[in-house]
């Protein structure tokens, strides 16, 4: 039967697209660089780094909800269908199910193919009798995937709460797009970080090992390499701040003093104290969550949380 993995790189951004993208962030008021350029391989590693530590409870808390109920999950999804895998990475999650959920097909997507590569080999090894296909592309601009996923029904898994990343509203266009690319018989598996007590999720994003903090000034290494700026790591500190009203974590860079960006073709000014904004992190209720899935046209919701409520999976159909 099947046994080798097919890949498809869909598109890629061109590096004159990204300079642009950054130094538009840059002048901005206030100024912000988008989290996408925190995942270089350094920032790669520093984020698998933090989800290791003891604060931060996202990663550990969803795989002990997955562990608990992959099978009643399981038993409402349906068994032998595409599961399409959103920013599969190293594919570990989505394998994890692979037992219960039995997959005819399994279809994952992240920006590069060429993280895939690896990841998907020595997994069709373990699953010779599970199609399997990667698939490089930036779904976060656009959820379009190519005809070589096929006709099965859709399973769609986007663990992590990564949709936190967006805004309630893009999240929204989001989980459309998601409900239009399953079709009739499409679900859809998500993982969500709750609103939970501000110190607790404070310390999950500046944790005393400092790990978060390297993550987020990685980001300044990025925009040497990509901008040619001339960004000093000593000059920013770390912020992460929990704003209730928004109800979401943002992390920023600020400067430790007066400090000017400078690049080809541009330059920024940012006063002691003023802050680079890098991530938003949105905390959902449960009943907040199951709302915008409603919102987005799913009609059938379940839901799993671990006992302390701080992490919550979905399943829409
Ligand atoms: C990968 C977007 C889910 O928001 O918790 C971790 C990224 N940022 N620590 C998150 C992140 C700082 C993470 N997501």
């Amino acid at each position: 039967m099947a046994s080798t993995p097919r890949f498809i790189q869909i598109h890629r951004e061109d590096s004159a697209a990204l300079r642009h993208e950054l130094a538009a962030g840059l002048l901005a008021q206030p100024a912000m660089v988008s989290p996408k350029f925190l995942y270089d391989a350094l920032g790669s590693r520093l984020f698998d780094a933090i989800t290791e530590l003891p604060e931060y409870y996202p990663t550990r808390t969803e795989r002990a909800i997955f562990d608990a109920h992959a099978a009643a999950m399981a038993a409402q999804a349906g068994t032998g269908r595409t599961l399409i895998d959103l920013g599969a990475g190293s594919c570990e999650k989505a394998a994890r199910l692979f037992g219960v959920m039995q997959p005819a097909r399994y279809v994952a997507v992240d920006i590069s193919v060429d993280y895939l590569r690896q990841a998907l080999d020595s997994l069709q090894r373990q699953h010779p009798h599970i199609e399997m296909l990667g698939v490089g592309a930036d779904f976060s601009s656009s959820l379009a995937l190519p005809p070589e996923v096929g006709t099965g029904e859709r399973l769609l898994f986007y663990p992590g709460s990564s949709i936190g990343n967006f805004t309630p509203v893009s999240a929204l266009r989001l989980l459309r797009q998601v409900r239009s690319v399953g079709g009739a018989g499409g679900a859809l598996l998500i993982g969500v970080d709750l609103v939970k007590d501000k110190a607790v999720l404070e310390r999950a994003y500046d944790d005393p090992l400092q790990v978060t903090a390297a993550f987020n000034l990685n980001l300044l290494r990025r925009l040497s390499a990509l901008l040619g700026c001339d960004a000093r790591i000593e000059d920013f500190s770390h912020v992460a701040l929990f704003n209730q009203a928004d109800s979401r974590i943002e992390m920023h860079l600020q400067a430790r003093r007066a400090v000017t960006l400078r690049w080809p073709g541009g330059e920024r000014r940012l006063a002691q104290g003023e802050r680079i904004h890098t991530e938003n992190s949105y905390k959902y209720t449960v009943e907040g969550f199951d709302r915008l899935l409603r919102e987005a046209g799913f009609t059938r919701t379940a839901c799993w949380t671990d006992e302390q409520r701080w992490f919550a999976v979905f399943l829409a159909s």
